[in-house]
């Protein structure tokens, strides 16, 4: 009798005790099952984003950093003239050496870099297909030295006004705003400049 009772009690018990079981293990199944899915899914966003961030670095070609130009400058000529030429410090700040491929500008029908030596005591220019400047070092572009030379000038140059420029580089093209200045303020600050004192003087 006792053994029945408790033989017909039994069944109900754990029967209750596991269709709630059974439920609250389903349904923490698929919350976990939906809260593994949501970070599966985050994860592999995360994966996918570094995955093209990396492609990104790695197929973007390597951007040179466009040099720095300092101190340009290019002196009014005496009137009459047809050339004049420009003067700048280009600071090379990237990690590979730079080329200076060349110059343009629309102030004169020829625009070249030239390099002026003393040879036997006489002065000379040379134009000069491409200069370069090593990683980190700068180059001072002055009298008697490189400077960019501008022949057959399209228009007259004035002080106080500029003139723009766009220098050629291994590193992209670089436009350059330069100042016009007088003599007079390029002599009093630039030593490099009392090559000028003689108006004929042609050579830069
Ligand atoms: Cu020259």
């Amino acid at each position: 009798m006792r053994q029945l009772a408790v033989a017909i009690d039994e069944p109900y018990q754990p029967a209750k005790v596991n269709n709630s079981n059974l439920l609250r293990g389903r349904l923490t199944k698929i919350m976990t099952t939906s809260l593994t899915n949501t970070h599966r899914i985050a994860s592999m966003a995360v994966r996918l984003f570094k995955t093209l961030l990396l492609s990104a670095i790695l197929m973007t070609p390597a951007i040179a950093e466009l040099p720095q130009v300092n101190d340009a400058r290019v002196v009014q000529p005496p009137p009459g003239a047809k050339v004049a030429a420009a003067y700048f410090t280009i600071n090379n700040t990237d990690s590979d050496t730079l080329e200076i491929t060349g110059v343009t500008s629309d102030i004169a029908k020829r625009v070249e870099i030239h390099l002026s030596r003393v040879e036997n005591d006489v002065a000379k220019m040379e134009k000069q297909e491409s200069v370069s400047v090593s990683a980190g070092e700068s180059l001072e572009f002055k009298h008697g030295s490189f400077h960019v030379m501008f022949m057959g000038l399209n228009k007259a140059l004035v002080a106080g006004e500029s003139m723009q420029l766009t220098l050629n580089t291994s590193a992209g093209a670089l436009k350059v705003s330069v100042p016009i200045i007088s003599l007079e303020d390029a002599m009093k600050s630039d030593d490099s400049a009392k090559g000028y004192k003689n108006k004929d003087d042609e050579k830069h």
